[in-house]
């Protein structure tokens, strides 16, 4: 059974807890209203955005966004990503677009005011202080939309992997905005698997972002556990628990916020795909 802790629980059980499992389930972290008004934001954003910027499909199981400037340039941006399901043979869009979204990235923490505030406000930085996180910087916010019938799932990875320091830092706040369980694409994690080794790198090899194989034990796809977990949770996932979580195929939506953080102490690796420019760095908290 995996713990599950309130936002004034004893940071030294977080502590325990997230060293033994590489998760914390941390229920009423966020208020609802907080959780509406991202919601808000998200749509506001989707609303104002002009899809002949670019419609690049972003899927975790065929990774081609990696080669589109559109992808690559997103790191210091707020931009779209698709759906695989929501275009059609020429790239228009074939559903409405608040339901063809994949997910929006990458930098609402540091453009946005109202994900500004949510993201550098007290809650996340007691969490990254009480499972041990370093000089904090945040590197990446994505919001992860999972439209009803057609949000794709995302497979099984280690987060370390695309957001690779020296040693591996990154750790993950993942914030439900709205109630995420089994039926709607809840997350899926494998409590203790942050003991196993990184697998991949995802990095710049002249110029073409690659996926390396550093090792090659497979994940331990049984041991998968769904992590349900009400509007106003967070979960904290250590950069390297396997963790995604399957298609919705209900007609709810399971839209989620993600924040990556990193440690300050630790070397950024040059080959990340987020470069941000000298005079724009990363921030804390
Ligand atoms: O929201 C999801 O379904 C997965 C999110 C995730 O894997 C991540 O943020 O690293």
């Amino acid at each position: 059974m995996i713990p599950r802790f309130q936002p004034k629980s004893d940071p030294a059980e977080l502590a325990v807890a997230f060293a033994r499992d590489g998760l914390l389930i941390v229920e009423d972290a966020v208020p609802a209203a907080d959780c509406d008004a991202l919601s808000a934001r998200s749509h506001a954003l989707i609303d104002a955005w002009d899809p002949e910027e670019g419609r690049t499909v972003f899927s975790t199981t065929s990774p081609k966004h990696a080669a589109d400037a559109y992808f690559r340039d997103s790191c210091d941006k707020i931009r779209v990503f698709l759906e695989d399901g929501a275009v059609d043979e020429d790239g228009a869009l074939a559903v409405d677009r608040h339901r063809a979204v994949n997910k929006l990235g990458h930098a609402m923490h540091d453009l946005d005011p109202v994900f500004e505030r949510v993201s550098r406000g007290p809650v996340l930085a007691g969490l990254a202080a009480a499972v041990g996180l370093r000089d904090p910087k945040l590197v990446q916010s994505m919001v992860i939309w999972k439209p009803p019938a057609i949000g794709g799932a995302v497979v099984p990875h280690q987060d370390a992997t695309f957001l690779v320091t020296d040693p591996p830092s990154v750790v993950g706040f993942w914030l439900a905005l709205e109630d995420a369980d089994e039926s709607n694409g809840c997350l899926l994690a494998i409590p203790g698997g942050h003991r196993g080794p990184l697998r991949q790198t995802f990095l710049d090899r002249n110029g073409v972002l690659t996926m390396d194989t550093l090792d090659d034990t497979p994940f331990n796809t049984a041991a998968f556990q769904p992590l349900p977990a009400r509007k106003g949770t967070v979960v904290v996932l250590h950069g390297l628990l396997p963790h995604g979580s399957a298609a919705n195929t209900s007609d709810r939506s399971r839209m989620a916020y993600t924040l990556h953080v990193v440690a300050g102490s630790a070397r950024w690796h040059p080959g990340n795909w987020i470069r941000r420019r000298a005079d724009d760095p990363f921030r804390g908290f």
